[in-house]
């Protein structure tokens, strides 16, 4: 066992009141490790709040949690706060930002480039998923992924290997999922749930999208971007553009895809690549972050100039590796 591990062990036994949050516009494995956390704190029976400063995404509210999760601060402190998912203190969000300098901090994480801002720091990254550290956390603590524990860890584990199928799923991976499917949960119907979120306005808006799709660097790069014109003109917004970067970086040849979606603050940006290509240095120079297959962040001009900035960026990058 590692020694960070020991120490948050130590840390959750001896504290009674945990704040726990995961990242702003947060993914499966942001929600799926915060509320995993919540439901194993309270199995050790601690006090536990969850918290999320852009709460829950319309895509997740079919897991309907028991457990509040505030987007403002609680009124009573708690002692201890456990971050998870956040690759810097940043993602964490604003409102919660001047207690991350001034309290005990638990930095749970797995992203490359964690600056370790916690006053105790696990971070993992050969871990596919924060979530999957919840589960290794659970099993220290002698509390089996079971129920809701179970599902929540599990949520997390697919939404980040992409349901075992992306370079981080380990072993240990596998075999969590297959201790949570031997605990009771159903596959079948718990995917089922996952992905029927959709709505006719958010395909029709991608079938435009994947149609605007363009390939450069002799089709090594494809490229999609979301407008905010676009966003209105479908009746769609920033959310439903979720997971369709993995869509054209399955075009044969390709080896990044690149999105790029326009939003009040700048243009996000999205890359994913196969194979050793890493990614994370490329967002990693415009201020961003992520991991070797995955990363993102913000570039602060207009979509024109994005376009021609992130493909000269990755082509780089694919002309070093
Ligand atoms: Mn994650």
């Amino acid at each position: 066992m590692t020694p960070p591990l020991n120490q948050i062990v130590e840390h959750i036994r001896s504290t009674d009141n945990f704040l726990v949050l995961s990242h702003v516009a947060p993914d499966g494995d942001a929600l799926g490790s915060m509320l995993a956390m919540g439901e194993l704190l309270a199995a050790l029976g601690k006090n536990v709040t969850l918290f999320n400063e852009s709460g829950i995404p319309n895509r997740f509210t079919w897991l309907a949690p028991k457990r509040e999760i505030l987007t403002e601060l609680p009124a009573v402190e708690p002692d201890s706060l456990i971050v998870l998912d956040c690759g810097s203190p940043e993602r964490a969000g604003q409102v919660i930002a001047p207690w991350l300098k001034a309290k005990t901090v638990l930095n749970m994480d797995h992203h490359l480039g964690n600056p370790m801002f916690g006053t105790l720091n696990w971070v993992e990254q050969r871990a596919s998923s924060v979530g999957e550290m919840v589960g290794m956390l659970a099993k220290k603590l002698d509390v089996p992924l079971v129920g809701l524990l179970g599902e929540y860890v599990y949520l997390a584990l697919i939404s980040d290997t992409g349901d075992f199928c992306f370079n981080n799923t380990r072993p240990e991976t596998l075999v969590m999922a297959a201790e949570i499917l031997r605990q009771g949960l159903l596959p079948g119907p718990f995917h089922e749930q996952k992905q029927s979120t959709g709505t006719i306005n958010q395909l029709q808006m991608r079938g435009t999208v994947l149609k605007r799709a363009r390939l450069h660097a002799n089709g090594q790069i494809s490229l999609i971007a979301f407008t905010r014109e676009l966003f209105e003109q479908t009746g769609t917004g920033p959310e439903d553009t979720e997971g369709l970067v993995n869509t054209v970086l399955y075009v044969r040849g390709v080896q990044v895809a690149i999105s790029l979606r326009e939003e009040e603050t700048g243009i996000k940006f999205s890359l994913r690549s196969k194979g050793s290509i890493n990614v994370q240095v490329v967002a990693a120079h415009f201020g961003g972050g992520g991991h070797r297959n995955a990363a993102g962040g913000t570039l602060n001009m207009h979509m024109d100039e994005a376009k021609t900035t992130m493909v000269q960026a990755v082509t780089e990058e694919l002309a070093r590796s």
